[in-house]
C-alpha cells in the first residue's frame, strides 16, 4: 500500500523553511499532500488559489507531492483522504507547546498521528509572517524563500524608499 502523509499549513507564502519539511517527507513517504488551509477569517497576503500555484511549482521536482486545499478539521480531511500521517517541522522549543497540544487533540479525536522533523537550523527561524514583514519595508529576503515567491514578493511590495 501507498505509504501518504500530510503537510499542513497556510503557506501565505511557502518558504525555504516549509520546503525543507516537505522535501523531507518525500523522501520517507511514498506520497505527500501539501494541504493548505482555507481560512475565511484570516485574510492572507497572497489568495488561496495564488498560495497552491506556487507550492504546485516548487514542490514539482520532488515528483510525489500533491497541493491541495481543505477546510474544517484536518482529522476529518485526513480520514475522508485515508492519510494517516501528518509531518510537521519542529523549529524551536517556542513550537514545540502548540504543536504537542495540536498533536495530542488529533490523536485524541481520530488517531491521527504526527510526525516531527527538526527542522535545518539554516531555516529555524523562518516563518511566512516574518517574511512578509520584512519584505513589506523593503528587506531582502532572498535564499529564505524559492526564486518564484521572491517575484511575486516584489511585485506586490513597493520599491523601498531611499
Ligand atoms: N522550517 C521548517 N518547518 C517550518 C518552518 C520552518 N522555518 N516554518 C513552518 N514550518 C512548518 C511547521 O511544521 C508548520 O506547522 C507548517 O510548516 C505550516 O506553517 P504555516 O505557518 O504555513 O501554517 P500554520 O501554522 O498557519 O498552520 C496551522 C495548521 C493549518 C496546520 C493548523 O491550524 C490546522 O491544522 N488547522 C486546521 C483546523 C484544525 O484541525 N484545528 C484543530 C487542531 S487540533
Amino acid at each position: 500500500p501507498l505509504r501518504r502523509c500530510i503537510c499542513p499549513g497556510s503557506f501565505d507564502p511557502v518558504t525555504n523553511g516549509h520546503l525543507d519539511v516537505v522535501g523531507r517527507a518525500s523522501r520517507l513517504y511514498d506520497l505527500v499532500t501539501v494541504g493548505v488551509l482555507v481560512n475565511a477569517s484570516k485574510k492572507g497576503l497572497f489568495a488561496l488559489d495564488e498560495r497552491i500555484a506556487m507550492l504546485r511549482e516548487v514542490t514539482a521536482p520532488l515528483g510525489n507531492v500533491e497541493v491541495v486545499s481543505f477546510q474544517g478539521l484536518l482529522v476529518d480531511f485526513c480520514r475522508e483522504q485515508g492519510i494517516p500521517v501528518v509531518v510537521k517541522g519542529l523549529r524551536a522549543v517556542s513550537d514545540f507547546d502548540y504543536e504537542l497540544q495540536m498533536a495530542q487533540m488529533n490523536h485524541r479525536l481520530t488517531g491521527l498521528e504526527t510526525v516531527f522533523v527538526a527542522t535545518n537550523p539554516e531555516y529555524s527561524y523562518l516563518s511566512s509572517s516574518l517574511i512578509k514583514e520584512v519584505a513589506a519595508y523593503g528587506g531582502d529576503v532572498s535564499g529564505l524563500v524559492p526564486e518564484l515567491v521572491l517575484e511575486r514578493l516584489r511585485e506586490r511590495m513597493p520599491p523601498r524608499a531611499s
